[in-house]
């Protein structure tokens, strides 16, 4: 419904749910993915990977896959080494050397998947024939598939020409003096943490479709990014173009996740194939391709430990930790986030945190939903509960005691990052009332009639959303900036048209822009178009990552929105016999407050400023307006998770009975579609949480349940109940207070889960220190064997 404060004498669109302007075509089926993208003249391209997790690429013939019927073109190894630049990063792990990694794997491929010869053909079959025609001879090298086997001295290296062992980098951070906290303590709990490899898995695959006109020298690229501007800076480095040469297509995108950030090999191949042939060339991953050759995320093992006084007071934190990146540092690889928020809502003045970079023989890691966050909170959270055991306290009680309260806000943590405002605490209570808590307390651990033993677990958490500044991203060594920009153009129709980079990949970002434009610049919802993701017509922006968005598009949308009304009511009032000041926009006309019987309708406003006829004398013609904006530092959401699980303790099977959220993402633009993103978010938490492992065998180095029949994502009957409370702080550091939303869900199912499992066997002394949370691996800790 319409919320009770107005602007200017109008009801607010923001904070109020429309029905979304991408429903219609994506509900009709008209949407427009990159596979739907099919030009004249179209070539289908099919990519030979490597089969070994390490191998020395000793020989290539592709002469018979050339005589094959319908094959056009092939990529060889020296092929992509003559006329491509290695692919480039786009957030580098500061300190780390740039490894050589180029479309196609030159002499050595280090992951099971990587591309080593692509063939172009009248039809992905055909395509797909000749691979099998391919003469490539491999010499398998020892691998490591560990990421602590792969920092021990005798591990295989797998970049040797750059590095003398595998560890990519090792970065550090922190405050104080933690181990003099340490020695002081009444009580350290501390543990070692793994956190599962899992991958985003969009419904969308990746895909690509290069065409490239010679007399034009034009390379027009559709891709399935969330960064289209930054694909389009990434492709002309490596293909050695002009930047003006290259135009990126982001049309509709099917889930990006932090997956989609960055140029991947195959587009780089099929661009060079369109490139050779003059023809369009596609390809569609599949998803068999797509679990060995896309991205993985997450898996680490962390160190942590907790200094405290005997009342609870936490003295020191710190977070050592090895971060599995793969066989590559892909564009935006190892997750920074598992450092910076590492002390999560907690006020820790002494604290350390230590990132080890590692490669591994194993599919390159890149960002996922979340990008190191629900990491450290199963860590850290985990933590606080043996802590709260200890000390016999009671752990809501020890969370409230340790939280910054909204009074240190804004609060600076050790590694530096500000937390800007909220009341951690509050949404706490209201989670801990919520699942009634001091009920459970009440009745302690009698076990239902049915043998089960009920637990309830807390995971809360700060989440960084949005980041800091151009200047700080250009010290850490970061290719792109902080701010989102926006073209606003008024069209003869009366309504406005809307650029933007930023792709529309699930968050309904054409919805809430155009909520954003309609209440600054006061015409109607339906009245704003938003055209996404092409950087031939959008202003050079950065992208739909870090929960950044509407953080940064906000900013921008509304001073362009702004400067598009001023010089609309100018020309209104010159028409009108007014003063611009008297002027207001309402919906579809332009009229006089005092009397909206003076009225002007905007189409023919716009018309006069479009074709210079009927405009005030000192007037410039045109009516547009382009804007970008850096927002001043990072918004931090936060929150509470309480879940419920019934356990039996003969068997380690579990069901989750009750999982309440309670959030804070400051001022909603759209509450229904912040509702989505939390749930969707929770999702893909569950699933990292309680099925999806990425396994990979330590004998052959292969991945062992790459397919849709073994890697266990959940369906929607499979997830647990979830109930949604919402406080609303507004951020004092982002436009209309907004904080992000989209990443907030996959955080706290682990931590709360597992919290909840090890509270209802308490008595049996079950510990759980690992992700994804099974039966199987309850039952062993059960039995005192160590997990599978
Ligand atoms: S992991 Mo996100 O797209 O920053």
């Amino acid at each position: 419904g319409a919320r009770a404060d107005e602007a200017g004498g109008r009801p607010r669109v923001i904070g109020t749910s429309p029905l979304r302007k991408e429903d219609d075509r994506l509900l009709r089926g008209d949407g427009r993915f990159t596979d739907d993208v099919e030009p004249a003249r179209v070539l289908y391209m099919a990519v030979a990977r490597c089969p070994y997790p390490h191998a020395r690429i000793t020989h290539v013939d592709a002469s018979a896959a050339a005589a094959l019927a319908g094959v056009e073109h092939i990529l060889t190894p020296a092929d992509v080494r003559r006329d491509t630049e290695a692919l480039t990063v786009l957030r580098p792990v500061p300190g780390a050397p740039t490894l050589p990694y180029y479309a196609l794997a030159q002499d050595v491929a280090t992951h099971e998947g990587q591309p080593v010869v692509s063939v172009v053909a009248s039809s992905r079959h055909v395509a797909e024939d000749a691979l099998e025609l391919l003469d490539i001879t491999y010499e398998p090298l020892p691998h490591v598939v560990d990421v602590l086997a792969a920092l021990e001295p005798d591990a295989p290296v797998l970049h040797p020409s750059v590095l003398d062992s595998n560890l990519l980098a090792a970065n550090s951070d922190g405050s104080g003096d933690p181990e003099a906290r340490f020695a002081e303590a009444d009580v350290v709990v501390e543990g070692r943490f793994r956190i599962n490899r899992v991958t985003a898995l969009p419904m969308e695959t990746r895909g690509v479709v290069a065409e490239w006109r010679p007399g034009a020298r034009e390379l027009t690229v559709h891709c399935s990014s969330q960064v289209p501007h930054l694909i389009r800076k990434q492709l002309a480095e490596t293909l050695r173009l002009d930047e003006s040469e290259v135009r990126a297509v982001a049309s509709d995108v099917g889930g990006g996740f932090g997956q989609k950030l960055g140029v991947f090999p195959e587009d780089v191949l099929a661009c060079l194939h369109a490139i050779a042939l003059r023809r369009p060339v596609k390809w569609s991953e599949d998803r068999a391709e797509h679990f060995r050759g896309s991205t993985h995320a997450r898996e680490s093992v962390h160190d942590y430990r907790i200094a405290a006084d005997s009342t609870g007071r936490i003295l020191a934190m710190t977070n050592v930790y090895a971060t599995d990146i793969g066989g590559w540092n892909s564009p935006f690889g190892s997750a920074q986030l598992s450092s910076v928020v590492f002390n999560g809502p907690y006020k820790v003045d002494d604290g350390y945190t230590e990132r080890r970079v590692t490669l591994t023989n194993k599919t390159p890691v890149g960002a996922y939903r979340g990008y190191g966050q629900p990491e450290v909170n199963f860590a850290y959270e985990r933590l606080m509960d043996r802590l709260a055991r200890r000390l016999d306290l009671d752990p809501v009680e020890l969370r409230a005691r340790n939280m910054v309260t909204a009074a240190d806000l804004p609060w600076r943590n050790p590694t530096g990052a500000v937390y800007d405002s909220g009341d951690y605490e509050r949404c706490l209570r209201m989670a801990a009332e919520a699942v009634d808590w001091a009920g459970h307390r009440a009745r302690g651990r009698t076990p239902r009639p049915d043998g089960r033993l009920v637990g309830i677990g807390f995971a809360s958490f700060v989440e960084r959303t949005g980041y800091a500044s151009a200047r700080f991203l250009a010290r850490r060594g970061s290719v792109f900036g902080a701010h989102e920009s926006v073209t606003l153009r008024a069209n003869r129709s009366g309504g406005i048209d809307a650029y933007t980079g930023v792709s529309t990949m699930g968050q309904s970002s054409e919805t809430a822009f155009a909520q954003v434009v309609a209440d600054v610049f006061g015409t109607g919802y339906e009245a704003v178009r938003v055209h996404a993701g092409d950087t031939a017509s959008s202003p050079l922006n950065t992208g739909a990552f870090a929960s950044r968005t509407m953080i940064a598009a906000a900013g921008a949308l509304r001073a362009a929105a702004e400067e598009l009304a001023a010089k609309t009511r100018r020309i209104a009032a010159w028409q009108l016999d007014a003063a611009a000041d008297d002027v207001e926009i309402a919906g579809s006309v332009a009229r006089v407050r005092a009397d909206s019987t003076r009225a002007v309708p905007l189409a023919r406003v716009y018309t006069a400023a479009i074709t210079g006829q009927g405009l005030p004398p000192e007037e410039e013609p045109g009516l547009e307006a382009t804007a970008h904006f850096e927002p001043s530092d990072a918004a931090y959401s936060f929150g509470t998770a309480a879940a419920q699980v019934a356990v039996d303790p003969e068997t380690g099977e579990f069901e989750v009975e009750r999982f309440v959220l309670v959030h804070d993402g400051g001022t909603v633009v759209n509450p229904t579609i912040v509702e989505g993103q939390v749930r969707g978010g929770l999702a893909q938490g569950f699933g990292a949480a309680l099925s999806e492992e990425l396994r990979y065998d330590a004998d052959t180095g292969q991945l062992v349940n790459g397919s849709m029949v073994d890697y266990f994502v959940p369906t929607a009957a499979d997830l647990p109940p979830v109930e949604l409370l919402h406080t609303e702080v507004p951020s004092p550091v982002t436009p209309f207070g907004v904080r992000g939303v989209g990443e907030v869900g996959t955080i706290p199912p682990g931590a709360a889960v597992a919290n909840a499992v090890c509270d209802a066997l308490a008595d049996h002394g079950v510990e759980l220190t690992a992700l994804p949370i099974t039966p199987e691996a309850i039952w062993s800790a059960l039995a005192g064997r160590p997990a599978a």
